[in-house]
């Protein structure tokens, strides 16, 4: 991110406000500064989730993660969304207001895993739970299945401990599919999706879910058959 040279001049709402160079620069690095904190945020929370899977494999044999990604929201998205929730432009009303600036997403096989990671990552005695947004249980009305948690963790600077925000997403296979479909149709209608393929979308949710279900039973299935007994003649 390059500071200008020059100086520059911005309407705002008192009149023309000029920055100089230096000041431009200062305010660039305090910007960096305040992600560089979400990618602390991330970066433990990935490492919590990390931990879990790799005990999990060693003591069960038993992966309940599929796929972890992560981001840090852009500049630009940080802007839009604090103007669309008139959040004031500040540090400390953004770190307040908008949750999600740094997010993670959990894939997992099956349902029962997505609560079980919930419930082992928001367990964590520095773990704070801030929000919870459980769309499995109940699912948005587009059909949208996703338990979402915003957790606060502890990052220690050399200038002290931050509590950074951090949101985490955990769902299926199946609900990532439909999800990041859904997402896709979204912007290309531009939010404006016509009727039938908004009933489309939602059945394919529906279907969604009745395959979740079915894996899971096969699964449960298969681990939870009991070795053959053999009996003593
Ligand atoms: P991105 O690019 O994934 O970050 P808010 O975050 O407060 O503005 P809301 O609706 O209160 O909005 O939060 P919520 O319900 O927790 O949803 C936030 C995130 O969940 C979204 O982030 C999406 O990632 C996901 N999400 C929620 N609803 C839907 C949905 O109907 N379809 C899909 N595909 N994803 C959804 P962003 O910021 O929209 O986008």
């Amino acid at each position: 991110m390059d500071a200008p040279a020059e100086p520059l001049s911005v309407l705002t709402d008192e009149g023309v406000a000029t920055f100089s160079p230096r000041e431009l620069r200062a305010m660039r690095d305090e910007f960096q500064r305040f992600l560089l904190e979400y990618q602390f945020g991330l970066r433990e929370v990935e490492t919590k989730l990390g931990i879990l899977r790799d005990e999990f494999l060693l003591m069960h044999e038993y992966n309940p993660i599929e796929h972890v990604s992560s981001r840090v929201k852009t500049a630009d998205s940080i802007v839009d969304k604090v103007a669309r929730k008139c959040v004031e432009p500040t540090f400390e009303a953004i770190r307040a207001g908008i949750t999600d600036i740094a997010g993670i997403r959990v894939t997992t096989s099956f349902t029962k895993d997505a609560y079980r990671l919930f419930d082992l990552l928001t367990a964590q005695d520095d773990i704070t739970v801030r929000e919870v947004k459980d769309y499995i249980a109940a699912p948005k009305r587009n059909g949208y299945k996703s338990l979402h948690v915003i957790v606060e963790v502890p990052v220690f600077l050399s200038s002290g401990r931050v509590d950074v925000a951090v949101e985490v997403q955990f769902r299926t296979i199946a609900m990532d599919f439909w999800a990041s479909l859904e997402h896709k149709i979204y912007y290309k209608y531009s939010g404006l999706v016509p009727d039938g393929l908004l009933a489309e979308l939602k059945d394919a949710a529906d279907s969604a879910a009745v395959l979740d279900a079915r894996m899971e039973r096969l699964h449960g299935q298969l681990h939870g058959q009991k070795p053959p007994q053999i009996r003593a003649v």
